[in-house]
């Protein structure tokens, strides 16, 4: 685990020590004004197919374009929410990395060098900056005592059932995947999932929480949300798939690399561990897996991440206020 420096995911990355500036609080006047419907739980099957996976007018790490075929499949039809993860830890006590103290020697700096607060327990939550910035270190602040039951920090509102779960590292996602007889979904599951037989397109969708005006200083909240949204505020996909292009990112089981390989189209996996490489997490101390989808927070003017192949690395040792994730299951689910 390696909590100095930054983790990536999202529209940005990183976390940081110091920051200044307002920390984001859900709207509430603006979620009442979408009509958020209660949704099921119940998996959705995603029958085989062949689809043109990637994309190739955006970002370079989306490319190549190449037929991919997937083997059939049942996934969440939402985001996994914090009324969902809170069944998991009160049946089994689970307790996640980002509530548990940090050890020291992580850093591998001496131990005077690090900052006192990145030792307490905590993640990395999104804080618009006070000045103009293009510059991520300035919009994640490590905040100690952020967790995914606290998701704006200890002076912050409980987490809100509804509203996906948050600050979660990768081995807490995968524990609740045993717990609930799932397994995390491979990138072309995925984005197989969430094309829904669309064509690509570069524009802002209207089906899920992403970030209208000019980010980080302007959020319009055009949609109806400035932070984190409730699962079901947006219309689903062909599929029946709710905010596969935005809210907040859902990590893969893929490991990550710019590009994709154009060798593999047949269920492909992602690159082996060795080949798997990260410029937004060069020095970790483990391989980002792939993240897909974007969040509430990508803009016009900064992270055109809301589509279904979009897609970057997230250091799975720790958890931000924008990374979620959703279950596969290989078998129709009890
Ligand atoms: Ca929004
Ligand atoms: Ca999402």
């Amino acid at each position: 685990m390696k909590r100095s420096l930054l983790l990536t995911a999202g529209c940005g990355l990183a976390v940081l020590v110091a920051c200044s500036g307002e920390t984001e609080t859900q709207d509430i006047a603006a979620a009442a004004a979408r009509d958020c419907a209660a949704l099921s739980d119940e998996p959705v099957r995603i029958g085989g197919g062949t689809f043109r996976m990637g994309q190739a007018d955006v970002y370079a790490e989306e490319g190549p374009v190449r037929e991919t075929t997937v083997d059939g499949f049942w996934i969440d039809p939402h985001e996994v929410t914090n009324r969902q993860f809170a069944e998991f830890v009160e049946e089994t006590g689970y307790v996640t990395l980002a509530e548990k103290p940090v050890d020291p020697a992580l850093f591998g700096v001496p131990e005077d060098q690090i900052p006192p607060d990145m030792l307490q327990p905590g993640s990395a939550v999104f804080t618009p900056p006070a000045q103009p910035s293009m510059n991520y270190a300035d919009w994640w602040e490590y905040m100690p005592g952020a967790s995914w039951k606290k998701p704006y920090g200890p002076d912050g509102a409980e987490a809100a059932p509804d509203e996906p779960v948050v600050h979660l590292a990768w081995e807490d996602m995968v524990a609740y995947a045993e717990w609930k007889g799932g397994r995390m979904p491979t990138e072309a599951e995925w984005e197989f999932a969430a094309s829904a037989g669309q064509e690509p397109s570069k524009d802002q969708p209207e089906q899920a929480n992403s970030w209208q005006g000019a980010f980080p200083m302007e959020n319009r909240e055009t949609d109806g949300f400035k932070g984190i949204a409730p699962v079901g505020c947006y219309a689903p996909n062909a599929n029946g798939l709710y905010d596969m292009v935005g809210n907040v990112w859902e990590v893969t089981s893929d490991y990550f690399r710019p590009g994709h390989d154009p060798a593999q189209r047949d269920n492909p996996r992602g690159p082996a561990p060795s080949e798997a490489y990260d410029p937004l997490n060069a020095g970790g101390l483990e391989v980002s897996r792939t993240v897909k989808g974007g969040s509430y927070l990508c803009a016009p003017n900064y992270c055109q991440r809301y589509r279904p192949a979009s897609r970057q690395g997230r250091d799975p040792t720790m958890g931000t206020s924008n990374v979620g994730f959703r279950l596969a299951y290989d078998e129709e689910p009890a």
